[in-house]
């Protein structure tokens, strides 16, 4: 059935044609299969072609017909050793792919320093058969540019996701460690495929459960299914563990037994997964606790724990999501005002976790500006799949235009050009250890992600966590080739839809800067009245701040001077009404009703046609995917219309909603052929 359970490692048979030349170009599959990971990348291969070209290629110790493909490393393959190939460069995980011949024979050889990176090979080999390149003339180096490329599961021990939209939790922590369900290994292939290598099991949010000897048998368990594809398991960790688990009366990180239990937790840890990745901690945000409950920093706790796991090569990915009790000024400045300080104090095994999103993962929001404010600490980025104020799982919104449009804003930090990316990717100032964290969307739907499009969210994270230079709408053709067809009249209007999908749903729901309007609590639908209760910052009015005058947070300099943590070029730019960017502009000003806009619109016109905009967008993709119903599988085709039809409600309840309140502000009539809200 179509049900998405294969992802996009579907494999269904090429077009006849284009099979019967790449069958002979891959007649005879020479691959060594005596390490796990050997054996992993061989079954792919074996799966993937025998898929793709109606017949699997036989096998053979060393190549001795045309149509070789050599998959392998220089140890681990004599006929790959022969040829003596420039793998330097590629590292650990890196490969080439190069068409050659072997013995005056045609060959492909997939070729690498590790079995992983042979593994990675495999991959991009089937990928691009899978989306119809030419597999004649190769010669590919390709290697990541970011190290740890990490999902993080918000994922509780009794298997709630938080935020997530996709079923309940796929670790069956109950029948761990014995029962490893077989979805455990397609998570792998599916991760391995898109160069993950490395999973936060836990949510954030955790309990000190998960690091019991119980649990630890378990994650080990899960190691071991995750290893043979690279993949690394890390654990999220309460801070106050020592007290709830290890019975200490506290958990000050400069307290002598505090720290010998973590590192005797840790060396535990170690003796039962060897390979362990680290931590992941979210202290002192939104209740969580931390160092700062003993009057300690982020670094004291950060570095606690990096001590302990630095002798067995372990890191902590310490989040820079933290909010305090105490209402603030401008929650927008808060992780700025905490970390900057720091810089320069962690220790080398601690990177600092950074949201996309001073706020958090809003539809839109101009880069954090912690990016490029602390040179001396490696900074990952932290994206959000799951879409939490997106729509959750039934809005289609593809995610890649908002990662790309991030990565490539420039922080002048370094001057022009020192964009976002380069930080990630440590090249702007010289970091070895560099990391993507993606708050995962996946849960025990057949289809993994809720819906059949978000699929795409969790792909494009692992492709921009490789190369986050690489270009969204690139990587949407490669997803819709591999997912639904590589009919052009199938492609071509499908990367359309995705493409302006994002857009759309930022002027749906908050165009124009606007941010966290979202129903309280659940974060779905609009709730721009939302007001009162514990604090101000859980309020919309907050962050709108709508009156008579006009709308928008002020964080210029008459404000809370927010844009002053940004470089001075874009503080500037920021700063002023004149300058800074249309999409940002009530993220940073108070701006009157009847300010001009660019298209000659005042704000309030200008706000209603955006809002309105949004909803023709989603009709638009209704049209256009309805006139796909021949081309698409009944089943995936029929759930995206039915989805859509649901978007399409949905979005004409946010333009009305916030229209009909905004309006109560504005007083203004609404612009020509935009109707009265019902
Ligand atoms: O976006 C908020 C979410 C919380 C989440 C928190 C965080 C895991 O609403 O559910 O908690 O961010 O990122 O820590």
């Amino acid at each position: 059935a179509e049900d998405g359970y294969e992802l996009w490692l579907r494999y269904r048979p090429l077009a006849d044609a284009a099979a019967q030349g790449q069958r002979a170009r891959f007649a005879q599959l020479v691959a060594p299969a005596s390490t796990p990971t050997q054996r992993a990348a061989r079954d792919e291969l074996l799966r993937g072609l025998g898929g793709l070209l109606g017949a699997a290629p036989s096998t053979a110790e060393a190549p001795d017909r045309d149509g070789a493909l050599l998959v392998g490393t220089p140890a681990s393959l004599p006929a790959i050793a022969a040829l003596e190939l420039d793998l330097d460069g590629l590292g650990a995980e890196g490969f080439a792919i190069r068409s050659t011949r072997v013995g005056g024979r045609a060959a492909t050889v997939v070729a690498a320093n590790t079995d992983t990176g042979a593994l990675y090979g495999a991959f991009h080999l089937l990928r691009l058969l899978q989306t119809g390149q030419p597999v004649d003339a190769l010669d590919i180096r390709e290697s990541p540019r970011v190290k740890l490329r990490v999902l993080n599961h918000w994922d509780n021990l009794d298997r709630y996701v938080e935020r997530g939209y996709a079923g309940e939790s796929i670790w069956d922590w109950h029948r761990l460690p014995d029962w490893l369900d077989p979805r455990y290994t397609d998570y792998a292939r599916a991760n391995a495929s898109i160069g993950i290598n490395g999973t936060v099991l836990n949510n954030v949010n955790t309990s000190a459960q998960a690091l019991t000897p119980l649990y630890l048998e378990k994650t080990a368990a899960l190691a071991s299914v995750m290893r043979p594809y690279g993949i690394k398991v890390y654990l999220s960790a309460r801070f106050s563990a020592p007290i709830e688990i290890g019975g200490l009366p506290t958990a000050d990180p400069l307290d002598p037994a505090v720290r010998q239990w973590w590192k005797d937790k840790i060396d535990e840890i170690y003796r039962t997964i060897p390979d362990f990745g680290g931590f992941l901690v979210k202290a002192n945000s939104e209740g969580q606790p931390g160092p700062q409950d003993y009057g300690r920093s982020h670094a004291d706790g950060a570095n606690m724990m990096a001590e302990a796991l630095a002798p067995h090569g372990g890191v902590v990915m310490w989040r820079a999501f933290v909010y305090s009790h105490e209402e603030p000024d401008d929650r927008a400045k808060q992780a700025y005002t905490e970390f900057v300080p720091h810089d320069g104090v962690f220790a080398d095994n601690v990177l600092v976790q950074v949201k996309n999103g001073a706020i958090d993962f809003q539809p839109r929001e101009p880069f954090h500006p912690l990016f490029g404010a602390m040179p001396k600490t490696p900074l990952m980025m932290e994206f959000q799949i799951t879409k939490e104020y997106l729509g959750f799982a039934t809005h289609l919104v593809y995610l890649g235009p908002m990662y790309e449009e991030v990565l490539r804003a420039d922080t002048h930090a370094r001057g022009p050009g020192s964009t976002v990316a380069k930080i990630i990717d440590g090249s702007l100032e010289g970091h070895a250890l560099t990391g993507m964290a993606g708050v995962a969307n996946i849960g025990v739907d057949r289809n993994w992600s809720g819906s059949h499009f978000d699929q795409a969210n969790w792909y494009v994270y692992g492709r921009m966590a490789w190369d986050p230079h690489a270009s969204a709408e690139a990587i949407a053709r490669d997803w819709t080739r591999m997912t639904f067809s590589t009919d052009p009249d199938v492609v071509e209007p499908v990367v359309s839809m995705m493409m302006g999908s994002h857009q759309a749903v930022v002027d749906y729901m908050t165009p124009l800067g606007l941010h966290h309007l979202m129903g309280r609590g659940h974060h779905y639908g609009p709730g721009p009245w939302v007001e009162g209760g514990p604090r101000a910052d859980w309020t919309s009015v907050y962050y709108h701040r709508a009156d008579a005058r006009g709308i928008g947070f002020d964080r210029s300099a008459t404000g809370s001077n927010a844009v002053a943590q940004y470089a001075p070029p874009v503080a500037r730019q920021f700063g002023s009404i004149d300058t800074v960017p249309e999409e940002f502009l009530l993220w940073f000003h108070h701006v009157p009703w009847d300010h001009p806009m660019a298209s000659g619109r005042s704000l309030w016109d200008e706000l209603v046609t955006r809002y309105g905009r949004g909803v023709d967008y989603v009709r638009g993709m209704r049209r256009t995917w309805s006139t796909l119903e021949d081309k698409v599988d009944q089943e995936r085709h029929r759930q995206v219309s039915v989805f859509l039809g649901i978007q399409e409600k949905e979005a004409q309840w946010w333009r009305d909603a916030s229209i009909a309140y905004f309006g109560t502000f504005s007083r203004r009539p609404l612009p020509a052929g935009e109707a009265e809200p019902p």
